[in-house]
């Protein structure tokens, strides 16, 4: 096989609805493989499209009083708007329509029509429209479809027939052959048991509609739409004219699909391949499906997420991280938006926007936005350096084996390895001493480094983002055309001019958004760095909050975590204990006597074990450093800030 080339697919969608966000996800997924691979340096083809034949569709359109051509072509539209939105950068979309795709699909059917392997004979069974799926008797559940649920119906009419159990111990073979032909291995299971029941033969053709390519052989037929669907994997690539381009990608390295409709890409499809005597794709990849609020998607529970209108609120890269991070790729995964917005808050505007944020505010401070040349390495830097091409490696290994969200993870480990460094190396310390100009030089220039290698790890996945951080670092090369290579430390120069810009990431206002809080974890142990909003309050609002005058009475460190204090307060009438994030930035000695500003009426949390009984405010400087809000002696503890 050759290791050079990536070809990738994703199961042409059917434009029986718009799509939602389901779609969206395994269309992401596809995606930023495909630019993983190419960031690789690998050539890279993705493919998708639509699935515009059946039954289902020439329903629908007739409902609608339209053509079925004329309602595919507004519906496919809508497609290519929502992956032009989603930064889908497929290499070609096949549509079952058009006349390369009818061609192939005659070819492959006429092929395997010449061999023996199709015969005609009658069909009398069941049929499932919605999903395209015919079943005999003894696999329905309550009269209904095994796989949706819904009623079928009983379909008696004149078949050409697929000799699928002929080729039933060549595919088991091949499946026990190549492990990593069926993934993950639960599905490989199901498949082998389902292949070990018996194939029946498949009907591969219908006549009682004409919506779909007709059988060549006899135009009474129209071909079967899952038989005319699985050869766009071979439209795509030129099949069967293209000779050249053909045999440079086929076959697929990735069929990247849904649970559900395993079993046509695992059987009906390898089986066609074998009676074409074409070889199998590498792999078959089946993922979980995507619920909401952890319930299944579907239109009559009107739960249906669509992907359009969550970017024009959120912006597309929010979406795209919350699909590759949040769902164990190959599980289930639950889609909400408290999980959405605490995905975006935690990891994008805290830890890599706040990152750029703050680090290009202290450059611009000290070195007037310039990068400066690093002198002498020290431990901690060293440690980065390690950190930063161990992440490279580790997200390779990762992503081979499809552990995308795992990688997304290991990444941003990384990321908040970066803002402890910053922490611990304390810059502004460092500015305030002339002496230490050369030490401050290699800090800068590290935090700065780790992003640029941050951007180019992140642009397969969020592009958008990836971009603005490489604008913002002032970096003049072509960030599309970087390979895997660019990402080994060392490759920042000196004396780049950096261009401050907004925030990449603003925080999401929870409580605007949906009446939510965030989490208790969050609210108080990471003073937020950047809050924005034109989102306003009334009075009554702001009257639920107790903030209260509190004084230090003891502080210490908390024995589980280094960035944290807790601190003895009172309140007048009594005693709290408050944990804070504040450990980096006062010593315990610093705050006793000191009159703090808390909130007295937070629900208390566990902070690494310890309980915290309110929050104190603070607020931080551009560089990152936290103040907190005091009043003077004179103002006794408990009074009511209003
Ligand atoms: O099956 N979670 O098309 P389709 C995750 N035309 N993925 C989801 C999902 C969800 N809730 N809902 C949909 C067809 N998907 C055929 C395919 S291929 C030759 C023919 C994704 O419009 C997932 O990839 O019903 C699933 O397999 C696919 O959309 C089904 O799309």
């Amino acid at each position: 096989m050759d290791n050079n080339k990536f070809y990738i697919t994703t199961p042409i969608y059917y434009p029986s609805d718009k799509l939602h966000i389901g779609h969206a996800y395994t269309t992401t997924v596809a995606d930023s493989l495909a630019r993983w691979h190419k960031f690789l340096g690998k050539e890279v083809r993705f493919l998708t499209g639509s699935d515009e034949h059946g039954q289902k569709i020439q329903r629908i359109a007739k409902e609608r009083g339209v053509t079925p051509q004329e309602y595919v072509d507004r519906i496919v539209a809508s497609f290519k708007d929502l992956w032009q939105r989603l930064n889908i950068e497929y290499d070609d979309f096949v549509r079952t329509t058009e006349a390369r795709h009818q061609r192939a699909v005659q070819e492959v059917f006429q092929r395997i029509y010449d061999k023996g392997d199709i015969y005609k004979s009658k069909y009398k069974g069941w049929y499932c429209t919605p999903c395209e799926t015919f079943w005999v008797e003894s696999k329905l559940v309550d009269g209904n479809c095994p796989d949706c649920g819904r009623s079928v119906e009983l379909v008696e009419e004149e078949s050409y027939f697929f000799k699928l159990s002929k080729y039933q111990d060549r595919l088991l073979k091949h499946i026990k052959e190549n492990p990593e032909f069926i993934q993950p291995e639960s599905r490989r299971n199901e498949m082998v048991n389902f292949i070990k029941d018996g194939l029946e033969d498949l009907c591969v053709s219908r006549t009682t509609f004409d919506w779909g390519v007709p059988v060549p052989i006899d135009d009474k037929h129209v071909i079967y739409v899952w038989f005319d669907a699985l050869t766009n994997y071979l439209t795509g690539i030129g099949f069967p004219d293209n000779q050249e381009l053909f045999s440079k990608w086929w076959p697929a390295e990735l069929h990247l699909v849904g649970k559900e409709i395993m079993r046509f890409h695992t059987i009906i499809w390898p089986i066609i391949l074998l009676a074409l005597d074409l070889p199998l794709p590498k792999t078959v990849f089946g993922h979980g499906w995507l619920l909401f609020d952890n319930d299944k998607m579907s239109k009559s529970k009107g739960n249906v997420v669509d992907p359009i209108a969550l970017i024009d609120e959120f912006g597309v890269d929010p979406i795209r991280y919350f699909l590759l991070r949040e769902i164990s790729f190959g599980q289930d995964g639950n889609f909400n938006r408290t999980a959405l917005i605490e995905r975006t808050n935690a990891d994008l505007a805290n830890d890599l926007g706040n990152l750029l944020n703050r680090s290009l505010s202290m450059l611009n401070r000290y070195f007037d936005g310039v990068i400066p040349a690093p002198k002498q390495l020290e431990e901690i830097d060293q440690a980065l350096v390690k950190a930063a091409n161990d992440t490279v490696t580790r997200m390779t290994a990762l992503i081979e084996q499809l552990k995308i969200n795992e990688a997304l993870a290991v990444l941003w480990q990384l990321i908040g390895r970066g803002n402890k460094y910053i922490d611990e190396t304390a810059p502004w310390a460092l500015a305030k001493d002339p002496e230490k100009q050369d030490r401050l030089a290699t800090v800068m220039y590290c935090i700065f480094e780790l992003q640029r290698i941050t951007a180019l790890l992140l642009k397969s996945f969020i592009p958008e983002t990836s971009t603005k951080i490489w604008q913002q670092l002032g970096l003049s090369e072509d960030l599309d055309k970087l390979l895997v290579d660019a990402a080994e430390w060392g490759g920042l120069k000196p004396g780049t001019a950096t261009q401050k810009g907004d925030p990449i990431f603003p925080r999401i206002d929870v409580k605007a958004k949906q009446g939510d809080t965030p989490k208790p974890e969050q609210a108080q142990a990471e003073p937020p760095a950047e809050t924005q909003g034109d989102n306003l309050v009334d009075i009554s609002d702001f009257a639920k909050l107790e903030l209260v005058i509190a004084r230090v009475i003891s502080a210490e460190k908390h024995p589980n975590a280094d960035r944290l204090l807790k601190l003895k307060v009172d309140i007048g009438d009594s005693e709290r204990q408050i944990v804070a994030g504040i450990a980096k930035h006062y010593h315990p000695s610093e705050l006793i006597g000191k009159n703090i500003v808390i909130v007295a009426n937070l629900k208390p949390a566990k902070l690494r074990g310890e309980v915290s009984e309110g929050m104190l405010l603070a607020a931080s400087s551009p560089d990152g450093k936290l103040e907190l809000v005091t009043v003077s002696e004179q103002i006794a503890p408990g009074s009511r800030v209003k």
